[in-house]
């Protein structure tokens, strides 16, 4: 999962401090779920900063945005496909330690999901979707090529714009990978290609048989999401970091645009130079 050099220390999750921030955003070994205004509340006396994201999921219909989100906010993962109707924003909170400071940051992950049929049926959601976003999460399906191979156009599409979020790609059905036609080369090559880190996702509930486990375990889903949040919240906080200009797309990529401050809308929305004491 780990993409060049991190910044942030993946492990931290399973040590006893960072179980202490964690406890705040569990409840019998499920993730509290947030409205939009609401926020964890650590007993831990500590400053701590906030970095606000808002992330546009894309992707044909069907290749799991929705699934994809449930999964990353704590939610049931949908067993059959209900097509978004609209948009649905849902929250995430997530802290993390930085490696090279040791700083514990709260990443507020606000997640834009829209029906790929509403965005062709409604003008208005895509541009609602994407102002102010800082960073495009690209979805494709390992059980579905086309998704795989359209991502392409789809990137180089939002480029053309000028819009200047951070890329991020996430292929779903991981667990399906056994029945995928595409080959680690394919994802190596893009990755290297388009300098963005693909994560994988395995959007399946608990087996029913884990029940216990996660009744006794107040870390059990933890454990299960920290390596995909971990991994987004380091493309979010790194692609931040990376000054203007210097971060580009290689090959494929379009390389007209002339590099400059809006290049680099990330690593926050809002409040990232919030120190929220909590
Ligand atoms: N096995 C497996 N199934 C998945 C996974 N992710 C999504 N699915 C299934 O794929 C189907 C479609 O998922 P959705 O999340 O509703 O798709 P969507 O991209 O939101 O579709 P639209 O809202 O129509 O644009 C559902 O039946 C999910 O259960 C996964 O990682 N593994
Ligand atoms: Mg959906």
């Amino acid at each position: 999962m780990e993409y060049h050099s991190s910044h942030i220390q993946y492990e931290w999750y399973k040590t006893t401090e960072g179980r202490q921030y964690y406890s705040a955003i569990v409840r019998q070994g499920k993730r509290k779920i947030y409205g939009l205004l609401e926020r964890p509340v650590f007993s831990l006396q500590v400053a701590m900063e906030t970095a606000s994201y808002k992330l546009f999921i894309t992707g044909k219909a069907g290749v799991g945005k929705s699934s994809t989100v449930a999964k990353l906010t704590g939610q049931s993962v949908p067993t059959t496909h209900n097509e978004t109707p609209g948009i649905v924003t849902s929250v995430a909170y997530w802290p993390a330690k930085l490696k090279e400071s040791g700083k514990i940051v709260l990443f507020k992950l606000q997640f834009w999901d829209a029906g790929e049929n509403a965005i062709k049926k409604f003008d208005h959601i895509l541009p609602a979707c994407q102002d102010g976003a800082s960073a495009v999460l690209f979805l494709f399906s390992f059980t579905d090529r086309p998704s795989f191979e359209d991502l392409r156009n789809q990137m180089t599409k939002l480029s053309e714009t000028g819009a200047s979020f951070t890329k991020i790609v996430i292929g779903t059905k991981y667990d399906q990978y056994s029945h995928s036609e595409i080959t680690s080369a394919e994802l190596q090559d893009f990755q290297d290609q388009w300098q963005v880190p693909i994560l994988k996702v395995k959007n399946i509930n608990k087996p029913q048989e884990n029940d216990l486990l996660y009744s006794v375990d107040n870390f059990a889903e933890i454990n299960d999401v920290a390596p995909l949040l971990n991994g987004l919240v380091e493309s979010l906080w790194t692609k931040g970091k990376v000054p203007s200009g210097t971060w580009r797309e290689s090959g494929g990529g379009p390389t007209g645009r002339p590099p400059g401050p809006s290049r680099t809308p990330a690593p926050s929305v809002d409040d990232l130079d919030d120190a929220t004491y909590v």
